[in-house]
């Protein structure tokens, strides 16, 4: 089964306005060739969504969402705005808004579901603590946060995962494309158990210390259908250089 891939970049708290500079350089980067070839998206900080969604060869996504369309959520943002301003995508249950703010799977889901009602596709984000890595937890920790953390109504058109191993976040650590290989067989076994045939065209990506260094290998793994990418997102020759490892 052949899956579009998709490159996404997740800025995090990092970029201003002046940063339209780099992302321009993004857009600019990712001509008919690479497009002909993969998807890509940058997701800026909220303030800067807006901006950036201009930028029409480019698709733009939002961090995190609330599960509620609108009402008194004092610094929240709702799936709804992030379409209003041309964002196409969020990133949900990313581990560092588990573990900074106590987001559960169910949170995660709820997210989900606000997303596709807003008419955004959600990049549901699962992993495992370093601690659940050398207990020989993975496979079971994962398995189960991909099984509670996709609401039943997920499709392909709808949702990608990213496995994204928490220790391997921003550290330079990443996982040996043997460890990649045996998560996302696992979950592709889930998601195909679950949702029969669509299971296997939902794209799993990998996230963690993506550089263009280890591109090559971690994107030539079987069941991975793209990168999550941090730290090098942030600058226009790397992120493009993750790309071009198509
Ligand atoms: C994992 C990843 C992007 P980095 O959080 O989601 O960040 O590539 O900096 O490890």
């Amino acid at each position: 089964m052949t899956v579009r891939p998709l490159v996404a970049g997740n800025w995090k708290m990092n970029g201003t306005k002046e940063s339209y500079e780099e992302f321009a350089k993004i857009a600019a980067g990712y001509d008919a060739a690479l497009a002909e070839k993969i998807d890509m998206l940058v997701c800026p900080p909220a303030v800067l969504l807006a901006q950036f969604a201009e930028v029409e060869n480019l698709p733009v996504g939002a961090q995190n969402c609330h599960a509620a369309a609108s009402g008194a959520h004092t610094g929240d943002i709702s799936a709804e705005m992030v379409a209003n301003v041309g964002g196409k995508y969020v990133i949900v249950g990313h581990s560092e808004r588990r573990e900074g703010y106590g987001e559960t799977d169910a949170d995660v889901a709820a997210k989900a579901e606000a997303a596709w009602r807003a008419g955004l596709v959600a990049i549901v984000c699962i992993g495992e603590s370093l601690e659940q890595r050398e207990a020989g937890e993975t496979i079971a920790v994962v398995t189960e946060q991909i099984t509670k953390s996709l609401p039943d109504a997920t499709t392909s058109a709808n949702t990608v995962v990213a496995y994204e191993p928490i220790w391997a976040i921003g550290t330079g650590k990443t996982p040996t494309a043997d460890d990649v290989a045996e998560v996302h067989a696992a979950l592709r076994k889930s998601l195909v158990e679950r949702f029969g045939e669509d299971g296997e065209k939902i794209r799993l990506l990998y996230g963690g210390s993506v550089k263009p260094t280890n591109a090559s290998e971690l994107l030539a793994l079987p069941n991975v259908n793209g990168a999550l990418v941090g730290g090098a997102s942030l600058k226009a020759a790397d992120f493009l250089g993750i790309a071009e490892a198509y």
